[in-house]
């Protein structure tokens, strides 16, 4: 049923899309899906393809009801292609284009950089996948087991949405594009993925939730810009697609704020009263508050790295040709165009950090960047919300952009080592990372979630480890 909100489950591939109607595609996506299986296989999560995972599964685009629960066998998961509903008479809405109909097919002086974009997106997914692949053995409890590989699935979808775009509108190119997502390897000497942060190892959980709540972030806020987009299957795509991406902040915010909340509880039993008490916080078994510090200023840093530079004409040219807009760029109110207008954006002068105002077409990429940092405050905030309320004097916060930059106008300006996690921070969190895999039971670092997920009670068994 093209189009529509149900999704069509009869072929091999569920999909919204009239694959049974489209030979062509069809045939290049079921070409692909074998190559997939081997990498999801190969680089999936490690040690659980054989067991059962209660997963939601999208079977429908409508927001109000597009998921179902169950348990399935990673392998077998159905990985759909799936778009948000048309808009009908939906129009440019900013760049050179403004006010033309919003295109069906790729217009040809822009196709290089739409598939750049889209290879560039499509490339992080299974990134991040690879670099989580190892986190199920040492999962503190089976509902954060489950959610690590509910993640992990929407990832492997969000790859699933990137190459069905690429075959479908990129013929030939489209599809080496898509065998070379399969290819690249995180962190691979030879052929790495694409963004530097895609290449870090994600070595723990509590990397896992920082990756979640920051980097994922980051994949909110660019698929917030590319949903804007005038060429309309990628707006659709990144509509749907950012239904599933809540959730996995949801588990980076909860994860830390649930780390966080055992920490302080467990401090006050002791009677600790200094947090920076470093040698007795760990000594409780939990995780101490200035080694999170030092873990959140490593992956802030490397997920703003993921903006790219400060000035951009990548991001100038993508704007005007109206394939990637602000953050909700549809609530804005000015002229959509920005020929005339100014942003402010942090540069380097005499040594120092100055905001200078620069063509705001050029600092695009400044601007989404705000944006996001705006975002990840109220999280911040959220997760001192228990240190305060212990009464500790405390508080987590965001570095400095400036800081551990490695692209832009700040790379090498201010890399303190002594801010950033230490040899001595991985040995402790890693002596932590024991599993838990009784059902109803959590590891000693981190607090019991307050609801379950689909309404399951504490004790339900999230994952079926041995089938
Ligand atoms: N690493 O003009 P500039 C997600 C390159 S996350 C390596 O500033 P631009 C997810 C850049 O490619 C969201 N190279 O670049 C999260 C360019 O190279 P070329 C992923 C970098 O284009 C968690 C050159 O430097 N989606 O979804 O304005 C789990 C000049 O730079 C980096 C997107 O990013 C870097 N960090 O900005 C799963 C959206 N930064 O072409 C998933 C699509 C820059 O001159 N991508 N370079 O050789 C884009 O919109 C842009 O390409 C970027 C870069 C924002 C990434």
């Amino acid at each position: 049923m093209p189009d529509g909100m149900d999704v069509d489950y009869d072929g091999l591939i569920p999909n919204n899309v009239g694959l049974a109607q489209d030979a062509r595609v069809r045939k290049a996506l079921e070409t692909w899906h074998p190559g997939y299986i081997d990498w999801w296989k190969d680089m999936g999560p490690e040690g659980f393809q054989e067991s059962l995972v209660y997963l939601r599964t999208a079977v429908s685009v409508d927001p109000k009801g597009w998921a179902k629960f169950g348990y399935v066998r990673m392998p077998e998961y159905k990985w759909g292609v799936l778009l948000a509903p048309a808009v009908e008479g939906r129009r440019i809405g900013f760049g050179a284009h403004k006010g033309e109909p919003a295109w069906q097919e790729v217009p040809g002086e822009y196709r290089a950089m739409l598939r750049r974009l889209l290879v560039i997106q499509g490339d992080t997914e299974p990134a991040s996948v690879e670099q989580q692949r190892h986190l199920g053995a040492t999962a503190p409890s089976l509902y954060d087991m489950r959610n690590l590989f509910q993640v992990n699935v929407e990832e492997g979808r969000h790859l699933w949405a990137m190459v069905y775009l690429l075959q479908k509108y990129f013929g030939t190119q489209g599809r080496e594009e898509a065998e070379d997502l399969l290819r690249r390897r995180s962190g691979d000497a030879d052929s790495p993925r694409m963004l530097g942060a895609f290449n870090e190892a994600t070595p723990d959980w509590l990397s896992f939730f920082m990756f979640t709540f920051f980097t994922d972030r980051d994949g909110k806020m660019q698929l917030e810009a590319l949903a804007q987009s005038g060429f309309d299957p990628l707006s659709r795509t990144c509509r749907f697609m950012l239904t599933e991406e809540a959730h996995h902040m949801f588990v980076g915010e909860t994860g830390v704020g649930r780390i966080v909340e055992r920490t302080v509880e467990a401090m006050r039993q002791a009677g600790i009263e200094d947090p920076t008490d470093v040698g007795r916080v760990r000594a409780l078994g939990v995780i101490d508050l200035p080694t999170i510090q030092r873990k959140l200023n490593l992956h802030f840093s490397l997920t703003l790295d993921l903006f790219g530079n400060e000035i951009s004409t990548n991001a100038a040219n993508a704007f005007n040709a109206g394939l990637k807009g602000r953050y909700r760029e549809d609530k804005l109110e000015d002229d959509h165009q920005l020929a005339n207008s100014t942003y402010p954006v942090m540069r380097l002068r005499d040594g120092k950090p100055v905001s200078e105002d620069v063509p705001a077409l050029s600092a695009l990429n400044m601007r989404l960047r705000d944006d996001y940092v705006t975002d990840c405050q109220g999280g911040i905030g959220r997760w001192n919300k228990p240190i305060e309320k212990a009464g500790y004097a405390f508080r987590l916060q965001l570095p400095p952009v400036t800081f551990n930059r490695k692209i832009g106008e700040f790379a090498g300006f201010d890399s303190d080592p002594a801010r950033l996690p230490t040899g001595d921070d991985h040995a402790f969190i890693d002596s932590l990372m024991r599993p838990v895999t009784e059902a109803g039971k959590y590891a000693s670092w981190i607090a019991a979630p307050k609801v379950g997920v689909d309404g399951k009670p504490g004790e339900f068994e999230y994952v079926r480890i041995h089938g």
